[in-house]
């Protein structure tokens, strides 16, 4: 029988080994420390894991494609965590448990962190075999039409989020882009027709919605602050909200019922709305 812990476990090891080369004896020397510092506060690597996931669930991947991929992603996801931390976004002093990089290192030192893993994240997906195919799509979720637009309406730069769609939108591109795109760079890796692209994104793009919706459903479970920001659970209600998360967990895997090799996708489904932190 198919367990998610042990399939998981088996990508992140080699994963985690490579993440940890990247900024290794590197120069200068105090940047790469600091660099490193937050590829090593832990992590749940599930955007690489989606990675790996859809790649399987096509079958007979390039295992470099995939690698390059997962390594980048994971790059701009936490590069995206360490500038949302600064004192100039989130100002936050704690993630994962561990001081934040700005905490730590200081705040100029921070900023310079992020923009390492951003420009390292290309190189890095450089080496992809694919490379012309992934580049374009990992940009785009990246940047202003994805992530970085995302993160412009949540700062209230683009007015108000006053409605569900608004907050839909937001998140579609601040959190869903990324993991849509681990998704279908995962696709990549093994050649997916074009058919079996499509089912990866609608995959991606309904999965990146649960992953938002749960955090929602999380964060309204450890302290509900009237004043916060803007979320799903203050616009539709708990029930609403975790009822959303659920369709949208069954739109997903009803997209990839097809595909050669599905399992690890639906475990991944599974555990994005069901996971505790
Ligand atoms: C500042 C350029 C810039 C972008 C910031 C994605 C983002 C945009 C900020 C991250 C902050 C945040 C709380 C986003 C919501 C999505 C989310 C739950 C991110 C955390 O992802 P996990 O749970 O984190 O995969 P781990 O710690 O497991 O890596």
């Amino acid at each position: 029988m198919f367990s998610f812990e042990s399939w998981a476990q088996s990508h992140r090891l080699p994963f985690e080994k490579r993440l940890h080369t990247i900024f290794q004896d590197r120069f200068p020397e105090k940047l790469a420390e600091a660099t490193n510092y937050p590829l090593t506060t832990g992590g749940k690597r599930i955007r690489p894991l989606f990675v790996f996931a859809a790649a399987e669930a096509i079958g007979g991947f390039s295992e470099k494609s995939a690698l390059c991929s997962a390594l980048s992603v994971e790059l701009i996801h936490t590069y995206s965590l360490v500038h949302d931390d600064l004192p100039c976004m989130d100002n936050d002093d704690f993630r994962r448990g561990k001081p934040t990089v700005h905490k730590k290192y200081g705040e100029a030192e921070a900023l310079l962190v992020g923009d390492a893993l951003l420009t390292e994240a290309f190189t890095i997906l450089s080496d992809s075999p694919h490379l012309s195919q992934a580049l374009p799509l990992i940009g785009k979720a990246a940047g202003i039409s994805g992530m970085i637009g995302g993160q412009s309406i949540d700062i209230g730069f683009e007015g108000a989020i006053e409605t569900v769609e608004r907050l839909t939108l937001l998140h579609t591109k601040k959190t869903g882009a990324l993991i849509s795109v681990a998704i279908q760079l995962g696709g990549i890796a093994a050649q997916a027709t074009p058919i079996q692209q499509e089912q990866l994104e609608t995959y991606g793009n309904a999965v990146g919605l649960a992953f938002q919706l749960a955090d929602d459903l999380l964060d309204a479970e450890e302290d509900q602050k009237a004043d916060g920001p803007p979320n799903f659970v203050k616009l539709l209600g708990y029930q609403e909200t975790k009822d959303r998360a659920r369709q949208c967990y069954e739109s997903a895997i009803s997209a990839i019922q097809d595909l050669p090799n599905p399992q690890a996708l639906k475990a991944l489904a599974k555990f994005s709305i069901a996971r505790s932190h």
